[in-house]
């Protein structure tokens, strides 16, 4: 950890990153043109909008069908993704759109600073009664980031002031001081959201609610049992068994794993991670540390998926890695995202954005259709169209495992996913007064204090398709400073120069760093090779043993029925096959794809017997050239199967 944690890097943010084209101008087009408008007319039509026409004090104001309650967190997250696209595509009806809902937000907020949709109306009594299931502070912490993101969009302070007001009640109502009630949230996402308050308003108050939340979690006695007492109910009755589902089994500091729920997981350590950051608290990152390595070491997919259970949403033991029934929530991956940012500001170490990289590539952006109107909720790593593993569940996760929905009871992911891509921009760069790291590549121009002096970088590349990323530095005057370039872990060789000069420099935690006296129109050079990869499982992982997955640069790859052929299962990559990748500019909007010989490997046999004796029947292998497409734009084409682990002979 850095010994001064208050000078550490900090992120560029968004508005100084402009992304005129490629791999992410491309998405976060179509986020402006369908995904953000398609969100609106869900939250129109399932009525979250107008669940905002309430009288504060009185209850109803229109008629309604009752909602549940985290409603308000949708539209919080959406707000929050109107703010990243309007810095990119202004858009006057789009705001107008937002004023709307905030100026009923606005009316809707109680004279003491309360602000939720559902309590006032239809549980009035129950305010504040079961911070461990009823999402009120959850669902204040997206509406915060929500208002701080369409503050800096558009310095419109209303929505702000409003949910400035509502931390301002939280606060009142909840700490260690004497009349406070002593509790936290079950679901953990209000500690990052203060954290962002205080930064953006400079108000310690929120900072210190949201170290208050992070100390005070899985303290005895557990405020959860203290609540569920005054509600007339007993630890036992709690659904879910464990408070390790949502992390309150033992107090931060004695946490040594990821466990429980697994979004509750990582909004918890993004949190705690915040928290130690902006304290300089090295016990809490030391904890985070622990558990970083518990979960990139054992309970990652390959995919940056997390939580393989249905169960609890999250994470069972180590190595644990169904592929068919994996949950892998989209937001799963969205929130290890926000964690690993976080961790790297703690300690700058490129590990941290190869994970972020990895997450966000695969398991965030396999949440979202390439036409950007349809979602997953949950990530399989395999597929069959037929067979639904939850079927005899009813629910949200039903017919989810091999097309994506247009929306979800539960709709935590569409916008999540939303928000993710409007705010590429702010994964892209940290710096500090006189270096500025390069986690992401892909093309944009930044815009930069280094030295005292306004710096501009332009990224050009057509990363994560291409090996070749060239930096134009301009200034208008020589400017000294680092550029730190991230080698990300899976690059095995790379080529480095400055104006034509072969560098020989080596990465010094993830990174290669050129100290130099910087001149307008130096040009840097890096080609980060990208063969295809064969990956290994770890010999533990049971799930994936005797397979291999394919990997390009960042990116993991899936076979589909529609290139291959069904009985995907059946398909095996011998060790020796040579497997090449090229650019197919016709498939989506330019994609790389992984081809090579493989054979379908099956007993040569028409009967219908479920099982025959192996001396009874010879094994077929028929040869065929396979393509394999990158993992996230899997069931962008005709429904059918789909497998990230193949069987191989090696
Ligand atoms: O409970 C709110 C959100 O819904 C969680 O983050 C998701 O896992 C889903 O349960
Ligand atoms: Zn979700």
């Amino acid at each position: 950890m850095s010994t001064q944690v208050k000078s550490s890097p900090h992120p560029v943010t968004l508005d100084h990153v402009k992304i005129p084209s490629g791999f992410w101008e491309s998405r976060q087009r179509t986020n402006a043109e369908t995904t953000i408008p398609a969100i609106h007319s869900k939250l129109e039509e399932t009525g979250r909008i107008d669940a905002w026409k309430l009288d504060p004090d009185q209850g109803v104001r229109e008629k309604r069908s009752v909602v549940h309650m985290f409603w308000d967190s949708d539209t919080g997250k959406w707000l929050e993704s109107v703010g990243y696209s309007l810095c990119s595509n202004p858009d006057p009806d789009l705001e107008a759109q937002a004023d709307a809902i905030i100026d009923l937000m606005e009316q809707a907020q109680q004279s003491d600073g309360y602000l939720n949709t559902y309590f006032p109306v239809l549980e009035p009594d129950m305010k504040w009664a079961n911070l461990r299931d009823w999402h009120e502070m959850y669902n204040a912490g997206h509406l915060i980031e929500g208002a701080i993101a369409y503050y800096r969009a558009t310095g419109k302070k209303k929505v702000l002031d409003v949910l400035a007001r509502f931390a301002d009640h939280i606060d009142e109502k909840f700490g260690s001081e004497d009349g406070k009630r002593h509790g936290y949230p079950g679901h953990p996402e209000l500690e990052m959201a203060l954290v962002k308050l205080y930064r953006e308003t400079g108000e310690e108050r929120y900072l210190n609610l949201a170290t208050y939340f992070v100390n005070e979690r899985g303290q005895e006695p557990l405020y959860f049992d203290i609540e569920a007492a005054e509600r007339g109910e007993r630890r036992e009755d709690f659904w879910a068994q464990s408070y390790r589902y949502c992390q309150a089994h033992v107090p931060i500091r004695e946490q040594t794993e990821a466990t429980g729920h697994a979004v509750r997981a990582c909004y918890l350590y993004a949190g705690i991670a915040d928290v130690a950051l902006e304290t300089g608290d090295k016990e809490l990152f030391e904890v985070s540390r622990r558990i970083w390595e518990d979960l990139t070491q054992h309970q990652m997919y390959i995919t940056g998926g997390l939580g393989p259970a249905h169960s609890n949403e999250g994470f069972t033991f180590g190595y644990d890695f169904p592929n068919e029934s994996a949950y892998s929530e989209t937001c799963a991956s969205i929130s290890l995202a926000f964690w690993a940012h976080r961790m790297f500001h703690l300690d700058q170490r490129g590990e941290y954005i190869d994970v972020m990289e990895r997450a966000i590539y695969n398991g965030s952006l396999s949440g979202i259709s390439y036409e950007g109107n349809e979602f997953f909720y949950v990530n399989p790593l395999a597929s069959y169209p037929n067979v639904d593993p939850q079927s005899k569940w009813s629910g949200i996760n039903t017919n989810n495992y091999y097309r994506r929905q247009e929306w979800f009871y539960c709709p935590c992911c569409p916008p999540n996913i939303s928000r993710l891509i409007g705010s590429i921009g702010e994964y892209t760069y940290s710096q500090t007064d006189d270096r500025v790291y390069v986690h992401l590549y892909h093309n944009n121009i930044v815009s930069l204090e280094l030295g005292g002096q306004a710096v501009q970088i332009e990224q050009k590349t057509a990363y994560p398709w291409d090996e070749n990323v060239a930096l134009t530095i301009q200034s208008d005057a020589p400017v000294t400073f680092d550029l730190a370039l991230r080698i990300p872990g899976w690059c095995r060789s790379f080529e480095l120069e400055v104006n034509g000069q072969a560098q020989s420099l080596q990465p010094e935690n993830g990174y290669v760093v050129i100290s130099r006296s910087w001149q307008a129109g130096d040009i840097v050079r890096l080609k980060l090779a990208m063969p295809v990869e064969r990956v290994l499982p770890h010999r533990e992982i049971r799930q994936d043993a005797g397979q291999i997955a394919l990997q390009c640069g960042p990116i993991i790859y899936c076979l589909e029925e529609v290139d291959n052929g069904p009985r995907l299962a059946n398909v095996v990559i011998p060790s020796d096959a040579q497997l090449e990748s090229h650019f197919e500019s016709d498939l989506f909007d330019g994609v790389t794809v992984i081809t090579g010989q493989a054979l379908r490997v099956e007993p040569d046999t028409e009967r219908p017997d479920l099982y025959v004796f192996q001396s009874e029947v010879k094994l077929k292998s028929e040869s065929f050239t396979f393509r394999a497409i990158p993992y996230f734009l899997w069931a962008n084409r005709e429904p059918g199967e789909m497998r990230v682990w193949i069987r191989s002979d090696g």
